[in-house]
């Protein structure tokens, strides 16, 4: 009766709020995916992180700057979502340590030049946009609430990526093969983004079923193919897909197949910077022990002082 009532409210487009009775599954089934794109947020900061100290520009640098302080903005207010379900930063954090939760495949390929942070910007915010938009719109009120916050920043982090993308195509001869070569290395994995297909994605039936996927992985990818062919084609770069095409029929490109070795391999922990990602985050977390002790004993001294 109770899972009656609550699938009825799903389908009225009710939110769920963090007091209202939830199935198990539910709950689990938000907890995960919603840390997994916290952890990813945080995770996602070091590829760019790392272009800081050396973008081209003191403005360049003004905006990187803040559009990583961006994600870490991200990572908190999901964190917060995650917690409204039961579960404890200090858990969530743990589970990303000892590799049990997992965060978004594309952060473990290395930033090898300044154009990485155009096509991070590009086409890695521009995915997340197409995924999250379709978010605002899902079943539980404080994810749903954070999501609309967080696309009006990621929109932003898309527009900075294209300007950067956009200046070295229109650059010198080396500049313009910088961005091709950004494009070639970060296509295929920012397809791959948006999840296994369909027929092979596990998590998509419950997910539509409790609207909280509005869209499947499939259908968000060619969303996303859609709106970015025609992106390449204004700045004058190649897409690396001899199969990509415009479709009359479909009215959608059609394009190639993606390798699947290669994302599964990099999902389970073995792609190119796993292991430097997860060292790099345990190394900071230990590292800042101390500053969670001092906010600890400064709320402490404060409850004392209104007493
Ligand atoms: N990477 O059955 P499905 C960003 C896992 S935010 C790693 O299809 P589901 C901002 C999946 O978890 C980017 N793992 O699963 C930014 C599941 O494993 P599990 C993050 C992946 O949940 C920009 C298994 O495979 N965005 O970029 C991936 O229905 C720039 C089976 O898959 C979000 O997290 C993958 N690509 O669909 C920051 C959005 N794909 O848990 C810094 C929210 C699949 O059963 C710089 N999440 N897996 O062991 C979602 O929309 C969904 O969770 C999907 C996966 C679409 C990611």
């Amino acid at each position: 009766m109770k899972e009656e009532l609550f699938q009825q409210k799903i389908d009225k487009e009710q939110k769920i709020e963090p007091k209202d009775w939830m199935p198990q599954d539910y709950r689990k089934h938000l907890i995960r995916q919603i840390s997994q794109h916290a952890h990813s947020e945080i995770i996602g900061m070091q590829p760019e992180g790392n272009w800081i100290t050396r973008a081209p520009s003191l403005r360049a640098k003004m905006i990187l700057l803040a559009k990583v302080q961006d994600e870490a903005g991200h990572g908190l207010y999901l964190y917060s979502a995650c917690e409204t379900l039961g579960i404890s930063r200090q858990e969530l954090v743990q589970q990303l340590h000892d590799g049990k939760a997992k965060y978004s495949s594309i952060f473990n390929y290395p930033t090898l030049s300044w154009a990485d942070m155009g096509a991070v910007g590009w086409l890695v915010d521009g995915a997340a946009i197409v995924n999250q938009v379709s978010l605002q719109r899902t079943s539980y009120g404080p994810y749903a609430r954070g999501m609309v916050k967080i696309c009006k920043e990621e929109s932003f982090h898309q527009r900075q990526g294209y300007e950067i993308m956009a200046e070295m195509a229109k650059g010198t001869k080396e500049q313009k093969e910088m961005a091709q070569d950004a494009l070639n290395r970060f296509w295929w994995p920012s397809i791959m983004m948006f999840g296994p297909q369909d027929s092979n994605s596990p998590r998509t039936g419950n997910a539509m079923k409790w609207k909280i996927k509005r869209q499947t992985n499939d259908e968000l990818r060619q969303s996303f193919i859609d709106k970015t062919v025609g992106q390449a084609e204004i700045i004058g770069l190649t897409i690396p897909d001899s199969e990509l095409k415009w479709n009359e029929k479909t009215g959608h490109y059609d394009f190639g197949e993606m390798d699947w070795d290669e994302f599964w391999n990099v999902v389970n922990g073995n792609g190119p910077c796993n292991h430097q990602r997860l060292v790099h985050h345990q190394k900071a977390h230990t590292e800042g022990e101390w500053v969670r002790e001092a906010a600890k004993a400064y709320a402490k001294k404060q409850e004392l002082v209104t007493q």
